[in-house]
């Protein structure tokens, strides 16, 4: 029996790096000058197998419990391919996706002529995160100002993503201010302040009632230009991907904005709970939104971990950040390693 051969390198990323290059470069330590160890908020630290059981403990989305009965038999046989399957299946990772990841272990365990479940499970876990990182994941913030708008239909966490992104740059010294650009609700702007006050963001509020979001966009991106502020995160209002006036009303705020500066980054936040129904929102964000971009919310209460893969996979934009909650620092940056880690364990 030929020994199986690991071909993919773990690729531990430190995210502040990927999120702040000039850190990057400044730290000669490679990770260490941001060794600061936190539990919770963005991963900014290798992982350890204490983050693990951390990780672990919090994680709906983990399949390591579908997988142990799987895992702990002596031999790979027809059940673990079935179990394997209803387990991928099970955690949303899609028919194709599943079809493909099986057909791919499948080879593998015949050209490595190998019966051992634990060969399998590290070929399960190269195997997706190969895949996860096909894409890259660096949030492009070197633009002063940088320009985030944050897109998505209602209710997926775009204003929360927002005071917890905000507050993860203010965090690292820069500037940040936010724009109301969902004025059709009052409280949709209040709901913002709130999240930018505990972000240590500025905002720009609408000047009237109903006022055009490109215009508060406008007046966003002007006020960090004319201020010196570093980032500029735009709040939109959500919108079904099905209605075009208000697809079309995106493509105005990004013409507005480009009317100054280019656009760093858009976000598409997708709600992880809705599984696949999420593909179907991205394309058309993606159309006419030119998104950049994907955020994962509601990680935490979702037990379909599969979906991160399959919908990175289907729509070719990377996954930029996670959401795991509802707290201020439940943000963290996406590194396939440690995702795939925690998937199976
Ligand atoms: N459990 C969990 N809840 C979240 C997460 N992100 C957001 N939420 C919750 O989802 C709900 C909607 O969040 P918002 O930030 O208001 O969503 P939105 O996309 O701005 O909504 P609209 O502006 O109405 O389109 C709130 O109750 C948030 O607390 C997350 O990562 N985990
Ligand atoms: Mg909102």
């Amino acid at each position: 029996m030929r020994a199986y051969y690991s071909p993919v390198k773990s690729a531990r990323v430190n995210i502040v790096s990927r999120i702040f290059p000039p850190f990057a470069r400044r730290s000669k330590g490679g990770n260490t000058q941001f060794g600061v160890r936190r539990l919770s908020g963005l991963s900014i630290h290798r992982p350890s197998p204490f983050d693990r059981y951390i990780y672990h403990m919090a994680s709906p989305w983990s399949l390591s419990g579908a997988l142990k009965g799987m895992f702990s038999r002596k031999t790979i046989d027809d059940e673990t391919w079935d179990d394997l399957e209803d387990a991928l299946i099970t955690a949303d990772f899609g028919s194709d996706l599943t079809d493909a990841v099986i057909e791919e272990l499948r080879a593998n365990v015949r050209k490595y002529n190998t019966t051992d479940p634990a060969d399998l499970r590290r070929m399960l876990r190269e195997t997706l995160e190969e895949r996860l990182a096909r894409l890259n994941p660096t949030l492009t913030l070197t633009a002063r100002p940088a320009v985030v708008l944050v897109v998505g239909v209602n209710g997926v966490g775009k204003t929360t993503t927002i005071g917890k992104f905000a507050k993860f740059l203010t965090g690292y010294g820069r500037t940040v201010i936010v724009g109301a650009a969902d004025t059709f609700r009052a409280a949709a702007v209040e709901q913002l302040a709130t999240w930018a006050e505990r972000g240590g963001a500025s905002i720009q509020r609408p000047q009237q009632h109903g006022q055009d979001p490109a215009s508060v966009a406008f007046q966003t991106v002007e006020r960090a230009r004319n201020e010196g502020i570093d980032i500029a995160i735009i709040d939109t209002a959500g919108r079904l991907q099905t209605k075009s006036g208000l697809m079309d009303e995106l493509a105005k705020v990004r013409r507005v904005i480009e009317k100054q500066t280019e656009i760093a980054e858009v976000l598409l936040v997708l709600d992880a709970t809705t599984g696949q129904n999420g593909l179907a929102q991205a394309e058309a964000f993606i159309e006419h939104a030119g998104v950049t971009g994907l955020v994962l919310t509601k990680l935490d209460g979702s037990a379909k971990g599969g979906f991160v893969l399959a919908v990175q996979e289907k729509t070719g934009i990377p996954i930029k950040l996670i959401g795991q909650g509802e707290g201020i620092n439940d943000l963290t940056g996406f590194t396939p390693h440690v995702f795939v880690q925690n998937l199976i364990g």
